[in-house]
């Protein structure tokens, strides 16, 4: 199949999600044609079935806000009738779902139709998609797509609660692929951030309101008073100065080490024992299962589809958003039994598996599948 892919080209599980489905989707032969505003930051390998297609919106002086929703969707009708596309993904609802029906509108005027997938990632619902001044657009590019997905049960649940959908949504959840995972922890060594064997507790995150990353410095403030242990913190963002502001302050920050953004945050979760996710809200939590697939339990809250990814008592611990104090036990409880952690390592890394690419992706080429034989029916 002949698919285009329209993602947010940040760092942000958006767009890893639909680089990771791009790169799968590649490996089974099709051909798949992203579109964004810059090459999304995970596309940095070669394949002969993978095409980036940059969406530059000319500055006019007139314009305060860049129009680029509509050169998106040109765009957009550029690739499908060249490149012959046979359906559309676009992956955040906001604005890529109004922008796909606009697309599809000027293609129908041509006599092409090109199905499209909507797939919502949390914050499109959970926070922007909240906003009235979205809702009608929101709602009415739902009901218009061809198919819903979103990542958990809980993002679906939400969406029926905020938005009066008509359409099903299917849940397809996030992936990782395993053998990944696995080839890389030959090449880990603790020694630079642990030379005495201290446990490694890590967090990753894009530095929003939403990772409450202030309670990952409280957590570890309360762990390292009992047991010796280190904090790395990876990636960066709006809460990034304050959060090391806050670091620098407390008695153990000769102990925290913020890395900023590293291009495969693999490198650094081979060395963790611990992940930290103490999240505001969280549809999903793609950095919980990364972790996870690196064979780390995980400390988390119990916000949207976290406890579909870690299972409390099994692969970490989950609480309720901003109880420090109850994650900060369950940390020591893990990091100070060897066997326990090791055992919730074991139960974390099987979890993770039925994330597996393997498992997820035949769920989108059937979703595709569908789409396109109804569309050929027409
Ligand atoms: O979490 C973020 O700040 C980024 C955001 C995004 O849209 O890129 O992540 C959302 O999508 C991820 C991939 O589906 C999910 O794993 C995250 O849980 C979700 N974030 C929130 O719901 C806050």
């Amino acid at each position: 199949m002949n698919i285009g892919i329209v993602c947010y080209p940040t760092y942000g599980g958006s767009g890893v999600v639909a680089t990771e489905l791009g790169i799968a989707l590649a490996k089974e032969d099709h051909k798949v044609h992203f579109m964004s505003y810059s090459q999304p930051f995970r596309l940095n390998q070669f394949s002969e079935n993978l095409f980036y297609h940059e969406v530059s919106v000319n500055d006019y002086p007139l314009f305060e806000y860049q129009p680029y929703e509509s050169v998106l969707a040109s765009k957009i009708v550029d690739v499908a009738i060249y490149e012959r596309l046979d359906v559309l993904h676009v992956h955040y609802a906001i604005p890529h779902a109004s922008v796909a029906y606009m697309a599809q509108q000027i293609l129908k005027s041509k006599k092409i139709g090109l199905p499209y997938v909507t797939t919502l990632h949390g914050t499109d619902i959970t926070l922007v998609g909240r906003d009235p001044s979205f809702e009608p657009v929101i709602r009415f590019s739902l009901n218009q797509s061809n198919a819903i997905t979103s990542v958990s049960e809980s993002l679906m649940k939400d969406t029926l609660k905020t938005f009066k959908i008509d359409n099903k949504i299917e849940v397809i959840p996030n992936f990782i692929n395993i053998e990944d995972y696995k080839s890389s922890t030959g090449q880990c060594s603790k020694k630079h951030y642990a030379p005495h064997g201290e446990k490694i507790m890590v967090h990753v995150s894009n530095f929003r309101k939403v990772k409450r990353v202030e309670d990952v410095i409280a957590i570890f403030n309360k762990v390292r008073a009992k047991l010796r242990c280190k904090l790395i913190l990876v990636g960066d963002g709006p809460e990034r100065s304050a959060i090391e502001t806050l670091a620098r302050k407390s008695k153990h920050h000769a102990d925290i080490v913020s890395l900023g953004r590293i291009p495969n945050p693999m490198d650094v979760l081979c060395i963790g024992d611990l992940f930290l996710l103490p999240s505001e809200t969280e549809s999903f939590g793609l950095a919980a299962l990364e972790a996870m697939a690196m064979k780390m339990p995980v400390i988390s809250t119990n916000a949207g589809g976290l406890p579909e990814v870690n299972l409390t008592g099994k692969t970490g611990f989950t609480s309720n958003v901003g109880n420090i104090g109850e994650m900060a036990t369950n940390a020591i409880k893990l990091l100070s039994d060897d066997k326990l952690l090791e055992k919730f390592r074991q139960n974390a890394f099987a979890h993770a598996k039925k994330f597996d690419v393997n498992v997820i992706l035949p769920m989108y080429e059937n979703l595709y599948k569908r789409l396109v034989t109804k569309n050929k029916k027409k």
